[in-house]
C-alpha cells in the first residue's frame, strides 16, 4: 500500500458561514477561522476541508460560485486567505478547498455572457436546450426542484441546472471550458492549497441525449505530478463503480464521498421521509465499502454540511449521559476503519440537531424549495417533519464556543438560530471536563496518529451477525486491534473472542465480559 499524508491525518471540515464571526455580522469568517487555528491543532487534526469561500451571491451558500478567484466579500479578503493558508501551514495542517465545477452560479461572468446570445462564444459553456411541444426538453429533476430545466427568456431556450435555478450546469463537453477549470486549479495549487473536494464530481457527464464529445470529462486532469488530493464527491456511486474509481492504478480520485450511509434512513419518499436505520444495514454498508476501497483508500464521515448531526441520528441523545457516550462510540466505530477520517465542526462537541420552531427559521434552498413545493402537494407536515429530523440546517446552524450570548459565535444577529443547548454544551464546557466528548475526540485522534496499524492496517469484520454488537480488527505486522462497539441501548455480554488489553473506553467504569448501552472500547489483542 502506498503511503500519502492525506491517509495519515485526520480532517476536519470547516462550514465558515457558521464557524466563528469576528466583525459582528453575524456571519462566520476567515479571520474567526485564524482565530481558532491553535484549537484546531489541539484537536490532532491534520488537513482541513474548507466549504467554498469564494465569491457566492449565495443562494446555496458559496455552492454557487459566481468568481472562482476572489474570496466571498462577506468571508473577508484574499490577504486572509493567504494568512489563514500560512496559518495552518505553520502548524503542519493541509488545506483542501471545496471545488464547485459541476454548475456555476448564474451570476458568473460565464453565464451572463452565455445567455446573451444564441451565437456568444460562452453559449457553449452551459448546456442549452430548445423546448419539446412548447414545453421542457426532458424529464430530468433537479435536486432542488421538480424540473432541471429553466426557460430563459432572452433567447427562449431553457438551460440545465441540477441544483438550484440560480446553479446552471457547466458544459463539461466544452475543450475550452476544461481547459479554462484546468488553469484556474492551477492557480489554487500554485498559491498553496494541497487539494481539492470535488463537489457532484460525477455528475459533470451528462448522458442521454447530449453529444458526444472527445473522452470523458475528467476533472482530475489537472493534478499531474502533484502531491495533492483528489477527493469526488460522488453520489449515485455503487462501490462497484466507487472500486474503479479508487484503484490505485487505473481509478482517478484518491478518495471518494459515497452516499450509501448518508441515505441509510431514506424512506419511499426519499430523505425527508426517514425511516429508521438498521445495525444489519449499517454493517452491510460499511464491509461493502471497505472492501471497494481494498486496492485504493476509503472516506469515513457520520456527518458533514448536508446532513443532520451524527449524535443526534444515529447515536442516542434520551439523557446526557447517553449523549455523551454515544458520541464517544459512533467516533470511535468510525475513525479507526481503514480510510481516512472526516470530523465535521461541532462533532467534537457532540453538537445535536437544533429545535427548529418553523419554516421561518430554515435557510437551506434545498429545505425552502421543499416546504413550498410540499405547501402545492398537500405533504407539508410529513416533510416538515422530515426536516427536522435531516434537515441540512442541522449542521448548519453556528459552532458553539462558550455559554455567553449566541454560544460566543457571534456578537451580532447570527444568520441562522443558535441551538438553544449551548449553555450546556459548547467547547469551553468540555475543554475543562476531561470526560468530554470534546476531549474523548482528542484521545482517539492521538491514537490513530501514533499508530501505523491503525493506519494502515488491513480491516476485517467481526462479529458479523451479531445484532448489537459491531465489532471489526486492523491488523499490521502481527499487531492487532479490535474495535468493538455495542451501538445498542442495552447491557450486552461479550463474546470470548472479543476479549484483550484495553487501549480506550468511553465508560469510566468497565466491566470485563459486559458491554453497558453504546459502550466502545478499542482493545490491543493479547
Ligand atoms: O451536494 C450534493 C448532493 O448530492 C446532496 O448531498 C445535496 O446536498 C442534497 O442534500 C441532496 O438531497 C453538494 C454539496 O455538498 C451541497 O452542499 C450543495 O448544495 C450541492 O452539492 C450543490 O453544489
Ligand atoms: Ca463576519
Amino acid at each position: 500500500m502506498k503511503q500519502a499524508w492525506w491517509k495519515e491525518r485526520v480532517f476536519y471540515q470547516i462550514y465558515p458561514r457558521s464557524f466563528l464571526d469576528t466583525n459582528d455580522d453575524g456571519v462566520g469568517d476567515l479571520r474567526g477561522i485564524i482565530e481558532k487555528l491553535d484549537y484546531l491543532k489541539s484537536l490532532g487534526i491534520g488537513a482541513i476541508w474548507l466549504c467554498p469561500v469564494y465569491d457566492s451571491p449565495n443562494d446555496d451558500n458559496g455552492y454557487d460560485i459566481r468568481d472562482y478567484e476572489n474570496i466571498m466579500a462577506e468571508f473577508g479578503t484574499m490577504a486572509d486567505f493567504d494568512a489563514l493558508l500560512e496559518g495552518l501551514h505553520a502548524r503542519d495542517i493541509k488545506l483542501v478547498m471545496d471545488l464547485v465545477v459541476n454548475h456555476s452560479s448564474d451570476e458568473h461572468a460565464w453565464f451572463n455572457e452565455s445567455r446573451k446570445a444564441k451565437d456568444n462564444p460562452y453559449r457553449d459553456y452551459y448546456i442549452w436546450r430548445d423546448g419539446k411541444d412548447g414545453n421542457i426538453p426532458n424529464n430530468w429533476a433537479s435536486f432542488f426542484a421538480p424540473s432541471a430545466w429553466k426557460l430563459d427568456e432572452t433567447t427562449g431556450q431553457y438551460y440545465l441546472h441540477l441544483f438550484s435555478e440560480k446553479q446552471p450546469d457547466l458544459n463539461w463537453e466544452n475543450p475550452v471550458l476544461r481547459e479554462e477549470v484546468y488553469a484556474m486549479v492551477n492557480r489554487w495549487f500554485d498559491r498553496g492549497v494541497d487539494g481539492f473536494r470535488m463537489d457532484v464530481i460525477n455528475c459533470i457527464a451528462k448522458d442521454e441525449g447530449l453529444p458526444d464529445g472527445s473522452g470523458s470529462p475528467n476533472a482530475a486532469g489537472c493534478y499531474a505530478g502533484r502531491d495533492c488530493l483528489c477527493l469526488g464527491e460522488a453520489p449515485f456511486t455503487s462501490p462497484e463503480e466507487g472500486a474503479k474509481m479508487l484503484d490505485e492504478e487505473t481509478g482517478i480520485f484518491d478518495m471518494i464521498f459515497p452516499f450509501d450511509l448518508m441515505e441509510i434512513d431514506d424512506g419511499p419518499n426519499g430523505k425527508y421521509d426517514p425511516v429508521p436505520w438498521t445495525l444489519a444495514k449499517f454493517k452491510q454498508i460499511v464491509n461493502r465499502w471497505q472492501t471497494a476501497a481494498e486496492h485504493g483508500w476509503g472516506s469515513l464521515f457520520w456527518s458533514n454540511h448536508d446532513q443532520a448531526r451524527a449524535v443526534s441520528r444515529f447515536g442516542c441523545t434520551d439523557t446526557e449521559e447517553l449523549r455523551v457516550r454515544s458520541a464517544k462510540m459512533l467516533a470511535a466505530a468510525m475513525h479507526l476503519l481503514r480510510g481516512t477520517p472526516f470530523v465535521y465542526q461541532g462533532e467534537e462537541l457532540g453538537m445535536t440537531n437544533t429545535p427548529f420552531p418553523d419554516a421561518s427559521a430554515i435557510r437551506d434552498i434545498e429545505g425552502i424549495n421543499a416546504l413550498n413545493e410540499a405547501r402545492i402537494s398537500g405533504r407539508y407536515d410529513q416533510i416538515w417533519k422530515g426536516i427536522l429530523h435531516k434537515g441540512r440546517d442541522h449542521a448548519r446552524t453556528p459552532m458553539k464556543w462558550n455559554a455567553s450570548a449566541n454560544a460566543g459565535f457571534t456578537t451580532g444577529e447570527p444568520w441562522i438560530m443558535v441551538n438553544p443547548n449551548y449553555v450546556s454544551i459548547n467547547a469551553a464546557a468540555e475543554e475543562n471536563d476531561s470526560d468530554s466528548v470534546l476531549n474523548f475526540y482528542r484521545k482517539l485522534i492521538a491514537i490513530r496518529n501514533s499508530s501505523r496499524t491503525l493506519q494502515y492496517g488491513a480491516y476485517r469484520p467481526l462479529c458479523t451477525e451479531h445484532t448489537q454488537l459491531f465489532a471489526y480488527e486492523r491488523e499490521l505486522d502481527g499487531e492487532t486491534f479490535m474495535i468493538v462497539c455495542n451501538m445498542s441501548g442495552e447491557r450486552v455480554s461479550l463474546p470470548e473472542e472479543l476479549h484483550g488489553q484495553v487501549v480506550l473506553s468511553n465508560c469510566e467504569h468497565t466491566e470485563v465480559g459486559v458491554f453497558a448501552p453504546y459502550e466502545a472500547r478499542v482493545l490491543r489483542k493479547i
